[in-house]
């Protein structure tokens, strides 16, 4: 009794919004001390007694025989091995598709390059480095050719930076909300270390020409992709990445050569980069014209939509989840955004009625993942947990009721709406819309059979 009244004063003393969110530096002050709160729905910490799980000294296996030996190139644990990304492939075409990063099986803001996100139009090349080249040309005062040995001798600079699909989150415009898990319905999403040549060094080498506006990034995959991107951006801070988290780029990212356009959408960073071409207008490729402009309600278009709006996401809980018991949990999640740092996430657990400001994990760093997280007390009843991201230039992450107004239903891309994760009585997890939502959405725009 005397203990229930300890707990409920430690609660209501943290408790900083509704239906038990609690102050975002408890584990902070109250360190690990997780028997002052847990108490609340069950009489231990989170950990089990040594009377429940005995710990045996010396007793599992791995401790009577000696290790394995070294290996020339690490693996993660074979317990790990649910730990993938998930790809969905156009059928008829194996090489067109996506492959999604399991956001919420991760922790961090680091994508290891085995689970960073893809999506090719046309497969893999398997390129060999020697026999590649990079041109650059068109209004230069002289045409360069680089082949990537030329390349590895220039000064080199890192970023660590996300790249988005601006596809990624799509299945968000659907009726429905989509039950994929957290990474298999946002996971088109990822953050890495990027090493390589700024763009601004080569563009002053080839000497541009005056009338020189945009340039036209070209891959050497069977796609041949090409985007055009405004000359501003790209001696800004766009960059030819040849490392990727410390290791050559992964052939599905882009080897030997890629182009990183720090915060603006996915399509942009073009892999296996053969071409730099400058020119006076854009080149109006197949996905800056078929795709990649949308009609708005007003029936004016949105094209050139460059920079990755801020976003964030609960990986955890996320749907698929079962919360075990009434009980101390960290809400953890992702926020990011293509116009500089983060500077609030804000957390709700009864649906959007209060929110509080969530913990930053520091370095909270420009156009790169950022972590946060919240302590919540789970009283066992139902409730809607949702993430909302501001940004340093203020902008404030919508409502997915908003983002419909202004976008209409014909969306596609840019989908970066707050995701609400629905607990039952049962601590199982779903996605869910807003009551407003159905009355906004009247039509099923089913958008899973396409990617960009
Ligand atoms: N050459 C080439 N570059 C490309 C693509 C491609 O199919 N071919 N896909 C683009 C798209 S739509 C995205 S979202 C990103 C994906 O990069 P990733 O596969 O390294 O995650 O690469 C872009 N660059
Ligand atoms: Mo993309």
């Amino acid at each position: 009794m005397a203990k229930d009244r300890i707990n409920d004063q430690c609660l209501e003393e943290d408790q900083v919004a509704g239906n038990g969110l609690l102050d975002r530096r408890l584990f902070l002050k109250k360190g690990l001390q997780f028997g002052a709160i847990s108490t609340l729905a069950s009489s231990t910490a989170l950990a089990s007694t040594n009377s429940e799980t005995k710990f045996e000294p010396a007793h599992p296996p791995w401790m009577h025989k000696p290790g394995k030996p070294f290996s020339i190139y690490g693996k993660p644990s074979e317990f790990e091995d649910d730990v993938v990304r998930f790809p969905t492939q156009n059928e008829m075409v194996p090489g067109n598709g996506v492959s999604w990063t399991p956001l919420h099986l991760m922790e961090g803001t680091i994508t290891p390059n085995g689970l960073h996100y893809e999506r090719h139009h046309n497969g893999v090349p398997q390129i060999d480095p020697k026999k590649h080249r990079l041109l650059i040309h068109g209004l230069v005062k002289k045409d360069l050719t680089f082949s990537i040995d030329d390349l590895l001798r220039y000064p080199m600079q890192s970023k660590i930076c996300f790249i988005e699909c601006g596809g990624n989150s799509n299945a968000g415009w659907n009726k429905q909300p989509s039950q994929a898990e957290a990474g298999y319905f946002n996971g088109l999403a990822s953050c890495s270390e990027w090493t390589g040549v700024p763009l601004s060094v080569l563009l002053d080498e080839v000497g541009l020409r005056k009338k020189a506006k945009w340039l036209v990034a070209e891959g050497a995959d069977a796609f041949a992709m090409q985007m055009s991107i405004p000359i501003e951006k790209a001696l800004d801070d766009a960059f030819l990445a040849l490392y990727q988290n410390g290791e050559r780029i992964r052939p599905e990212n882009g080897y030997p050569l890629r182009l990183i356009v720090p915060g603006w959408e996915g399509v942009l960073n073009v892999k296996w980069l053969r071409r730099l071409k400058i020119t006076n207008r854009p080149v109006m490729a197949r996905n800056e014209t078929s795709r990649y402009t949308e009609l708005q309600p007003s029936g004016k278009a949105r094209m050139f939509t460059f920079p990755i709006e801020a976003k964030s996401l609960i990986t955890s809980p996320s749907a698929h989840m079962v919360l075990k018991e009434p009980s101390l949990y960290q809400i953890t999640g992702l926020a990011w955004t293509g116009r500089g740092k983060i500077s609030k996430v804000q957390v709700s657990a009864d649906g959007g009625d209060t929110w509080a400001e969530a913990e930053l994990q520091e370095p909270v760093l420009d156009r790169s993942f950022t972590r946060f997280r919240m302590p919540w007390h789970w009283n066992g009843k139902p409730a809607v947990l949702k993430s909302r991201a501001i940004d340093e230039t203020g902008y404030v992450q919508p409502e997915r009721t908003e983002l419909v107004k202004q976008r209409g239903r014909k969306g596609f891309f840019h989908y970066n709406a707050i995701t609400n994760w629905h607990i039952d009585s049962d601590g199982f997890v779903s996605h869910v819309y807003d009551k407003k939502d159905n009355e906004t959405t009247d039509s099923d725009i089913s958008i899973d059979s396409g990617w960009d």
